[in-house]
């Protein structure tokens, strides 16, 4: 069995993988480079909201779980790191992928094992991960070996994902592929797949790129809809009951670190080829400024024009979870902000920071000073309460609301 495992990224993905291993009977070291959050970890403080995660974190540290800047000299490493992308070529840029592999390559031993869990787009291992190992004069299968294990666990539900999803293993070298599948099979009860490394690299974009183009499906019905004066609802609902049908739904955007970025690495990668997937992107892009057209068409048809009463509800990217990234809402905010609007007054009780003009910290001040509400995402908080937004204009972007007044997407 692995002695020890150091995990690289304490982040949305890195963490609660990190906790998980720790509770299951292995030593886990989590680093980061960001000192204050290893500090805060350090302190017991849990760093992102997550259903679950308390109870994890404390379990972990129960167990002995460390946190750390440095890396530490183990036999196993996982990378988590974040994979942004260039917003103009649409390519990946794999900058700290890249920095964590050469971090790990400074104090491994010979023999280690580097699992990227990290998303990449196809052959960003070959193209850039194995040359930095070759670099060192490291010969990858005898010296280093190398691995891609994909996360696949939704914020929202990450806890129970990561105990019952399957997984999948890309590596050179299957025995190397069942060694680390058994260390996952510490927690993981789902089906483990072990594959070639590219095979992994594009399975786990293609899974995201799927369910964005399902979305924006269900966004371009919901136009279709709009213009024809049908409810795009009923029809999805009715639809879905045929067995080999199963639609998602309309939405304000997609937002989120997956769904919105993964399609682009295929877009940008196969110029000419990803063409259902550019489509897909460009619908669902299109979304927060279709949530725009929408308030104007319902305030004229309302009387209204003083945009200072219009509220969003919701900030962040989807329901019950605080992360911003992308969102549907920021999107809308900086098309108007393009377009010199003045900015929407704004509500999200899962954020606490200022991170917007106009952004309430008081859900019941928030509706003193709009007339509109629009509701961008649909957290329980607004669901438990929606009586309050009685009396009110409202767009209700997500389905939830059966008010009077209230207008669909
Ligand atoms: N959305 C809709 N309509 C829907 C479902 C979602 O508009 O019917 C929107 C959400 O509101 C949100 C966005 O799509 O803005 C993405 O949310 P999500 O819940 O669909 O997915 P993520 O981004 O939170 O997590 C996805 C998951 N991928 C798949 O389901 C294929 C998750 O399993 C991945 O681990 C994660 O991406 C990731 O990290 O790659």
């Amino acid at each position: 069995m692995n002695k020890k495992i150091n995990i690289i990224g304490m982040g949305y993905i890195g963490l609660p993988t990190a906790l998980m291993f720790a509770t299951s009977g292995v030593k886990v070291v989590g680093s980061d480079y960001n000192r204050a959050l290893v500090e805060q970890l350090n302190q017991g403080k849990i760093t992102f909201e997550e259903s679950g995660l308390p109870e994890l974190f404390e379990h972990a540290r129960t167990c002995g779980i460390e946190f750390d800047t440095n890396y530490h000299t183990t036999d196993i490493y996982i990378v988590a790191v974040p994979t942004p992308y260039d917003k103009v070529s649409k390519k990946i840029d794999p900058v700290y992928v890249i920095k964590a592999v050469r971090g790990i390559l400074d104090v491994c031993e010979v023999g280690a094992v580097i699992i990227i869990e990290s998303t990449v787009s196809p052959s960003t291992i070959d193209r850039f991960i194995r040359p930095v190992i070759n670099e060192k004069g490291l010969v990858i299968g005898r010296d280093i070996h190398l691995a891609h294990a994909p996360e696949r666990i939704i914020p929202g539900n990450m806890v129970d994902e990561l105990k019952k999803n399957a997984r999948t293993i890309g590596v050179d070298d299957r025995t190397i592929g069942e060694r680390i599948k058994k260390l996952y099979e510490s927690f993981c009860e789902g089906e483990i797949v072990i594959t070639d490394i590219r095979t992994a690299e594009m399975t786990k974009v293609v899974e995201n790129t799927y369910r964005d183009i399902n979305i924006a499906f269900a966004n371009e019905l919901a136009k279709i809809c709009r213009s024809d004066d049908l409810d795009v609802y009923e029809i999805i609902r009715i639809a879905n009951k045929h067995p080999r049908v199963n639609i998602l739904q309309p939405g304000p955007g997609v937002g989120g670190h997956c769904i919105s970025v993964d399609p682009w690495f295929l877009v940008g990668d196969y110029p000419g080829l990803a063409n259902i997937i550019l489509a897909a992107r460009k619908i669902n892009d299109s979304m927060p400024e279709f949530v725009l057209e929408r308030v104007h068409q319902i305030m004229k048809k309302e009387g209204l024009s003083d945009l200072s009463k219009v509220g969003l509800y919701g900030l962040t990217y989807k329901e019950n979870v605080d992360d911003v990234r992308e969102s549907p809402t920021l999107q809308l905010l900086e098309a108007m902000e393009r377009h010199l609007a003045p900015a929407l007054k704004v509500f999200d009780p899962w954020v606490s920071k200022d991170l917007v003009e106009n952004q309430y910290h008081d859900f019941d001040q928030f509706l003193t000073d709009v007339e509109v509400v629009v509701i961008m995402v649909a957290h329980q908080h607004i669901k438990d309460q929606m009586s309050k937004l009685k009396g009110k204009v409202i767009l209700d972007t997500k389905n939830v609301c059966h008010l009077e007044n209230s207008y669909k997407l």
